[in-house]
């Protein structure tokens, strides 16, 4: 009886947490400053990568992370660092991707080694994905000013958008890696950036992370306010260069981060705003965790206003388990790393006695008849257990991992399936002895009848 009462309120306090949460998107590392881009009908996020325990902007790499349903996030790793600029020596902090004839241009603030200031470096891919390279060898713009957002016109004219404490910008050249004329400011006026209300260190609202746009013929840059904590505002212009007009609050001072950083896109008709906070276990300032929301423009162009929650963005349709899906793939998880495989991509790691992943919205159909897991051990292996709708709902599966001689030694397992049919939540639950048990690459069920 007692038992009993104690399982009840359990899992009355911890299971809706559980089960619900979808935000922050990634759980493995904490991530800030997101950035996200739609190509070819994939939604790819950059972010940084806050390092666990950091009391500062402690951040050595950025990561890059896709999605084709806004809740199952595929990890592709950190295609960019500090390393690839061999002129920065520090901070790799808030940056950009945007796409142009076939080349994919990462923009991003880090300290230039040489003299000390914070500068803006380019690197380009021909995947977003990466790898990326550092386009020039040194600083694209230098001026002590952080936090790059580039946006192209309908026209094709390019622009750089950056700073803090200052909001400037420049016209980039066709090749997205050098500008024509000098960096210019925008005035930060009260009738374009917001009066401050509470500490009057700067002359507007203004604090950095702008994200511009275009929508409807209007012209939009969203940014982080009047810190600390920040909230997010924004302002609208007839043309990219102004005048601005302050437009008001977005997203309120929430959620256990004292700055914030904002993002807008549009993907399969819909409306996202991207932010981070510190919601993750260990969270704070300086460990973040980027979040997403999905949200609609008022008729008048306007954005309302938007609260950080638990729940996210709802799933664009559902993951079909009948095709190759990456372990990295992940709508929520626990007690598991990634790492790079041999087998190219990234395979999880760290996969422990009571670990689990849980992949939302997988539609099984008329049914799974069996399960692969591409899977490697260097210890004893363990147990692949598969679960319906919630970590510790009906098992349809169990698939035992065997020693393989190495951690990143493959081989493919299988193991029968029953029960699983329709759409659910699907859980991966690991089990095993002590320590790390195995890594999962990847995995794919096969239909009944097939
Ligand atoms: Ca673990
Ligand atoms: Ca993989």
């Amino acid at each position: 009886m007692v038992a009993w009462v104690v399982t009840l309120l359990c899992a009355m306090t911890l299971l809706p947490t559980a089960a619900n949460a979808d935000n922050p998107i990634i759980q493995t590392i904490y991530t800030a400053d997101p950035a996200p881009l739609v190509h070819d009908g994939r939604v790819y996020l950059y972010t940084g990568h806050d390092e666990d325990g950091s009391t500062y902007y402690t951040m050595k790499e950025w990561r890059v992370w896709s999605s084709t349903d806004m809740v199952n996030w595929t990890d592709h790793g950190s295609p960019l660092s500090l390393s690839t600029f061999s002129w920065a020596s520090a901070d790799a902090w808030a940056g950009q991707t945007v796409y142009r004839n076939g080349k994919f241009y990462w923009y991003v603030p880090v300290k230039n080694r040489t003299s000390g200031a914070m500068a803006i470096g380019v690197a380009v891919s021909t995947s977003p994905t990466g790898p990326f390279k550092d386009a020039l060898g040194h600083p694209l713009v230098e001026n002590w000013e952080i936090d790059p957002t580039v946006f192209i016109d309908d026209d094709g004219q390019a622009y750089l958008y950056w700073g803090n404490p200052r909001l400037w910008y420049v016209k980039l050249n066709a090749d997205m890696i050098s500008y024509s004329g000098s960096p210019a400011q925008i005035p930060l006026t009260t009738q374009g950036y917001g009066t401050r209300t509470g500490n009057t260190s700067r002359p507007t609202l203004f604090e950095e992370a702008p994200w511009v746009f275009k929508r409807n013929g209007l012209y939009y840059n969203v940014f982080a306010a009047e810190c600390c904590s920040e909230f997010i505002a924004y302002s609208t212009a007839p043309s990219p260069t102004g005048p601005w007009t302050y437009r008001g609050t977005i997203m309120p001072r929430q959620g256990a981060s004292f700055t914030n950083h904002p993002s807008i896109i549009d993907y399969k008709g819909v409306s996202y705003f991207f932010y981070h906070n510190g919601a993750l276990p260990g969270g704070g300032g300086f460990t973040r965790s980027v979040a997403v929301e999905k949200f609609n423009y008022n008729t008048n162009g306007t954005i309302p206003t938007i609260n950080m929650t638990t729940t996210g963005a709802p799933q664009v349709g559902t993951l079909d388990p009948y095709v190759r899906q990456e372990a990295e793939t992940i709508a929520w998880e626990s007690g598991v790393e990634s790492e790079a495989s041999s087998e190219g991509g990234m395979n999880i790691r760290q996969i422990e006695n009571g670990d689990w992943v849980k992949v939302k919205g997988v539609a099984f159909g008329a049914g799974a008849a069996s399960f692969n897991a591409r899977v490697a051990s260097a210890a004893n292996g363990g147990n692949i257990e598969l679960h319906l709708d919630s970590v510790n709902g009906t098992r349809v599966g169990t698939c035992g991992v065997p020693s393989t001689g190495g951690w990143q030694t493959w081989t493919t397992v299988s193991c029968p399936v029953n029960g699983a049919t329709g759409t659910h939540d699907l859980y991966f639950k690991y089990t095993g002895g002590s320590g790390a048990l195995f890594n999962l690459n990847w995995w794919q069920f096969q239909a009944a009848g097939n």
